[in-house]
Formats: C-alpha cells, structure tokens, sequence
C-alpha cells in the first residue's frame, strides 16, 4: 500500500465513528428548512450536502482543507525551481488534510508516474471521433471509453464487494484519474489545434510541468498550469460538476461513469463553460471597437449591450459567492507580477471589465452578486502565454476539478454515505402549500 493510501486508510477510519455517532445519536437535529422559493429556485443555500475536502464562505471564498488559497499554496512544498506547490503535493492535502512532508510528495510524484499511462485505445477512440467535436466532448468520451479499466467495477463484479473496503478500490480510480487526465487534455490539444503532432510523456517532470511540455509551452507555463489546476479543483460540492460527481457515484457507478457525468456539467455555460464565453465576449467586444482603444464609457455600452439583450455577462455573478472570488483575486496577482502580463491589452480590458461590471451589475438589479468569478480571469492568461483556442479553456477546468471530485468520491466510499435521492413534490402541493401559509 502507498504512503497516501495508508495515511488515508488511517485518515477514514479516524473518521467513521464520527459520521456513526451523528448518524445514530443526532439524526433527528434540524440543520435547515425549505420554502418555495428555494424548492424551485435550484435548491440554493438548503444545507443537505457533507464534505470536508473544502468549505465556501459566501464572504471569504473557498478554503481548502481549512485553509484559504494564500494559505495553501504558502504550506504545501514547492516545485523545484517555483513558488508554486506541484498538484501532486496538493493531492495528497486534499485528499488526508495534511500537509506533505517533500518525501510524501516525491512517492505521489513517483505513483503518478506509472499511474499515468493511458491505453492506447482512448487515443484510437479520440481520433476517431469528428476533429470539430468539442474538446470537453472528447474528454468525456476519453473518461467513458477508460470505463472498463475500473478496479472499483471489478470489485463490485468479484463477488467480494464490502462497504468497509470499496473506498480502496474508489482510490485506485481516481488516482488512476487525476494521473491520465493531464495526459488526455494534452493529447486532445495536440489532436485538434496541434495537426495531431503529440509528444511524449516526461518522466522527470510534475504533473502541471508535464502538461505544459507536452502541449509545446514555455518554462513558465508550468506555474501557471500548477495554479490553474489547484485553483479550479474543489468549491465545496453543490456546485454543478462535484454535486452531478457524487450523486452518480452515489449509485455505486464506479469513478469514470461519475466524473465523465460530471465532466458534462461543467461543459454548461453558467458553470465550467463560462470561461471560453468570457473570451468570446471579450474577442466580440474588440471586433465591435474596429480598434478603438477601450474605455470605461464603451465598456459600459457593450455590458448594458449584453444585458439589454437579455443575456448574462459571464464571468460574473455567483450562486454561493458575494464577494470577488480569491480564485478571480489569485490569477488576477499572477498577472500583476509577471512581468509583460500587467502590460498585456487584454489584461488591461479584463481589468477594465473588473472596474465597470459590477457597477453595472448593481444598477441592472437582478444579480445576486454582481462581482467576478474565476472564469473573469483565467482566460487572460491563457491567452497571453499562448493557449488561444478559448474552446479548450473548460477541459483545463476539467483536469483540475478532477481532483476534488475524485477525492471527495474517495471519501464518500470511505464513509459509506447513502445513494442521494431527494423527495419531490407537485405544483399542485406547493400552491395548496402557498394558500396554507
Ligand atoms: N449577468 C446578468 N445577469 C445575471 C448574472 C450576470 N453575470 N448573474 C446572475 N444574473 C441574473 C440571473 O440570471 C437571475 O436572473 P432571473 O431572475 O431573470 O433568472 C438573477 O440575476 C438572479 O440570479 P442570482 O441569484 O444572482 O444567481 P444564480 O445563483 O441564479 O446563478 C450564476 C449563478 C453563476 C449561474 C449566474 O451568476 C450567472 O449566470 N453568471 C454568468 C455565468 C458565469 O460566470 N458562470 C460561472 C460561475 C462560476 F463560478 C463557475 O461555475 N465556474
């Protein structure tokens, strides 16, 4: 058994008594209750999800395992040669809540490295489907087609099934996951914008570092692929790609049925999608300028422009959220300290956006919260070092938000929670509801 199995081994079952004791000594506390309101509004706020993998403060933003973003990456053990942790480091944080030793990081690193491998047959299976398929298509049908690799499925089959022991198997995929995902992304990249010209795997190199190897990027593209990937991974779970995560596993579908159903859910553009439509919106705008320099006053126009007609702006906006997103803050002070980006126009413009939207938000009057999310910024700097094909912008989400949902899949196996399956009601019951007061 791995370094990280056995702690989380450890870990889970430090836990159980926790989840046992709740369970059958305070099942009955009330934590919560639901109007109309909330019963067809998206069950926004209903507290009836459990996850400690991470927490999200309406005011404060995310925090990881209990610590905020500043906070994580300060902790965990750097890359060699960066101020950026590798994602391998955070896996192992997300996964038990301890921070690793640099030893602890080095066994994940080497596991990761033979846990990697993809069968070749996911590649025959991408290059067959249509070069114009989307690319979070292609990684759906990537994670679909490694179906049949489960270690989870072949324990359900074997006959041996146990609750106790099924989150073993539950690790093996995800890790498995979290390992080949990068290597899936970097391959589709290569197959649609790159004519197919794919490099090879670097063995010396971390996760983030492999990727920007093998898409052809610079030095410095490593960080910005180790922040990316940290800072997209977990936003507690009712957001739409964890939530769909875990209820499909919740059936007992083994890792890949659940995080390609997740995978589909960030594809949506109010959720992971909102990235490439930040782009879209931005190239719009420039196109609309005829090359005018922007300014508060156009800026202004183009987002009423968008409102007007009846659209949302994105990048914008949060279901949880009130305040800037830290993940919107964290790549915004990437930008501000490397050199050439704070420089860049399209940083300029996205600043400028970041000045003028949510003043236009608040008179709009409908939002919630009329402050950036991490989709406002994370283009940007895609862009910048090179990455423009703002359709690739959800898989880099997708690789990252692997490792939340895989680690709190791993979890739910651990503390045997039950197949999700919420009660609904009829309109009818909620207008005899309305009437009763
Ligand atoms: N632009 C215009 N209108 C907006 C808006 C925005 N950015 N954000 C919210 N609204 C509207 C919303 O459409 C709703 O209008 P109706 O009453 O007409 O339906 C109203 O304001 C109230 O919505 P809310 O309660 O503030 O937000 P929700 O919790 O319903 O929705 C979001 C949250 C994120 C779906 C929404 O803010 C949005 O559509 N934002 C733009 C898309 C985006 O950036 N998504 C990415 C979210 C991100 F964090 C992620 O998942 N990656």
């Amino acid at each position: 058994m791995s370094q990280l199995k056995e702690k989380l081994q450890e870990k889970i079952q430090a836990h159980r008594p926790r989840v046992t004791r709740l369970t059958k000594e305070f099942g009955s506390v009330v934590i919560d209750k639901v109007d109309i309101g909330q019963c067809i509004g998206g069950a926004r706020d209903i507290r009836c999800l459990v996850t400690d993998i991470s927490y999200l403060d309406p005011q404060e933003g995310i925090r990881f395992r209990g610590k905020t973003i500043p906070e994580t990456f300060e902790a965990l053990p750097k890359a060699a040669g960066s101020e950026y942790p590798t994602v391998e480091s955070f896996w192992y944080f997300l996964l038990t809540g301890d921070v690793p030793t640099p030893d602890q990081v080095k066994a994940v690193e080497a596991e990761f490295k033979v846990r990697q491998q993809v069968p070749e047959y996911v590649f025959t299976a991408l290059r067959a489907l249509p070069r114009d398929s989307h690319p979070m298509v292609m990684l759906s049908v990537a994670i679909m087609t490694m179906q049949k690799e489960s270690k989870f499925c072949g324990f359900y089959n074997s006959g041996k099934f146990n609750k106790m022991d099924a989150w073993e198997y539950v690790y093996e995929d995800a890790s498995d996951i979290v390992a080949r995902i990068p290597v899936v992304a970097a391959f589709i990249y290569n197959l649609k914008y790159r004519g197919d010209k794919q490099v090879a795997i670097d063995q010396n190199l971390d996760m983030g570092a492999n990727f920007a190897h093998m898409i052809g990027q610079s030095e410095q593209y490593k960080d910005v692929a180790r922040m990316y990937f940290i800072l997209h991974s977990d936003h507690e779970s009712g957001n739409v790609s964890a939530h769909t995560t875990h209820l499909v596993h919740s059936a007992l579908s083994d890792p890949y049925y659940a995080y390609a159903a997740g995978l589909n859910g960030l594809a949506g553009p109010l959720h992971g999608l909102a990235n490439q439509e930040v782009l879209g919106w931005i190239m719009d705008f420039q196109k609309k300028l005829n090359g005018a320099e922007p300014t508060k006053e156009n800026v202004t126009k183009a987002l009423w422009d968008t409102l007007n007609a009846g659209q949302v702006v994105p990048g914008y906006g949060h279901a949880v959220l009130r305040k800037t997103d830290p993940r919107y803050t964290a790549q915004r002070e990437f930008c501000l300290k490397t050199p050439g980006l704070k420089e860049d126009p399209l940083f300029k413009l996205v600043a400028m956006i970041f000045e003028t939207a949510p003043g236009v938000l608040t008179e709009h009057g409908k939002t919630k919260n009329p402050w950036p999310n991490v989709d406002a910024q994370s283009g940007v700097i895609q862009w910048y070092y090179g990455v423009k094909e703002w359709d690739f912008y959800t898989v880099l989400f997708g690789v990252g938000r692997a490792l939340g949902c895989m680690a709190n899949i791993t979890w739910d196996r651990g503390l045997g929670y039950a197949i999700e399956r919420p009660k609904s009601v009829t309109t009818d019951m909620l207008e005899k509801w309305a009437a009763e007061g």
